[in-house]
């Protein structure tokens, strides 16, 4: 999997397409898509533009999409990676993820109330990882995993699976820097990548609590950056590449997807970079509190705890 790639929540439609050939054209090959990002429509024709007029060949895309938490009954599955593949316009997904260890009924996208909710263990995830691990022996996707697993919830899977999760897809950056989970994916060959590695500063204000950290701004961040000649944002990338993890980044904005893009070839003194592993807070930009309102059978803490 390419280390770096491009993230597309929160592109929006008439942003997205424009950002992922943008994105190819300077040189990503992971773009990391989801179809609760409801873009994935307007991505499908940018990535078969990119291959028909052989900017980039198939086999050296990675594309990941991921299975929403309507879908986690086992005769659910097929039919929601096939339908990414069609928005993607793709034969088949390079990685294919459970998006949330939280399940709602088929019939509803994002629960408003108690009762829209499945209790967790209502499907057992192993039965929908189960449904996964036919897609890959059907071709369908190449590599299985999840996302936002706790430490005790991806060894419970991993001691269980037939497939081996490839990939733990969790929030990362220096405040929260998840050091147990690195270690135990390190030892068990479980890559982990990184989301919102530049703090989601756009996610909307409903997701946002009051007084948030900003990483961009931190002080120790933008001295690194006035020594290094490397942007605030290429730092926390450059950091979350020197710990062996693959970062997605989004943007729309050409520039910054260049900018972003070019961390890898940045060379950052490693000690500089690992002054920033004093800056853990154990904070989450993107805790789930939207599942585990009044009433919901989830909770963060069981959402979290190891
Ligand atoms: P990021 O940390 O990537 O931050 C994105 C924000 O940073 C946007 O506002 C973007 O603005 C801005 N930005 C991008 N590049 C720069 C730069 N060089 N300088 C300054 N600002 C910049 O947040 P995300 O939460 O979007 O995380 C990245 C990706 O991870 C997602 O898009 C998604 O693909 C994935 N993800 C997965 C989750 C999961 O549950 N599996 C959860 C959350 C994210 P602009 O676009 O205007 O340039
Ligand atoms: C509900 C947020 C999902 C981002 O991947």
């Amino acid at each position: 999997m390419p280390s770096l790639g491009l993230g597309t929540w929160k592109s929006r439609r008439g942003e997205a397409a424009a950002a992922v050939k943008h994105a190819i054209g300077v040189g990503y090959r992971h773009i990391d898509c989801a179809p609760i990002y409801k873009n994935e429509k307007e991505i499908g024709p940018s990535l078969a533009t990119a291959i028909q007029q052989n900017c980039v060949s198939r086999s050296d895309l990675w594309v990941t999409s991921k299975l929403w938490n309507n879908a986690h009954n086992p005769k659910h599955v097929r039919p929601a990676l096939e339908r990414s593949l069609k928005d993607l316009q793709l034969d088949y997904l390079d990685l294919f993820l459970i998006h949330w260890p939280v399940s709602f009924r088929q019939d509803i996208e994002f629960p408003r109330k108690p009762e829209e909710f499945l209790a967790p263990g209502e499907i057992p995830l192993i039965e929908t990882w189960g449904a996964m691990e036919k897609m890959v022996k059907k071709g369908l996707c190449r590599a299985i995993g999840v996302c936002n697993f706790s430490l005790s919830r991806l060894q419970d899977l991993y001691s269980t699976a037939t497939i081996p999760p490839a990939v733990n897809q969790i929030e990362l950056h220096p405040y929260l820097q998840q050091l147990e989970m690195l270690e135990y994916c390190y030892k068990n060959n479980i890559l982990l990548t990184a989301y919102s590695p530049l703090g989601s500063p756009d996610r909307p204000s409903a997701l946002k609590k009051e007084n948030e950290p900003s990483l961009l701004n931190h002080p120790l961040i933008l001295q690194l950056s006035n020594k290094s000649g490397a942007t605030p944002a290429q730092v926390l990338l450059c950091w979350a590449l020197a710990r062996q993890t693959a970062v997605i980044p989004k943007s729309v904005h050409p520039e910054r997807i260049l900018e972003n893009f070019l961390s890898h070839e940045l060379l950052i003194d490693q000690a500089d970079l690992r002054s920033l592993d004093q800056l853990n807070l154990n904070y989450r930009y993107l805790d789930g509190a939207f599942f585990c309102g009044p009433g919901s059978p989830y909770t963060l803490s069981k959402l979290w705890s190891d």
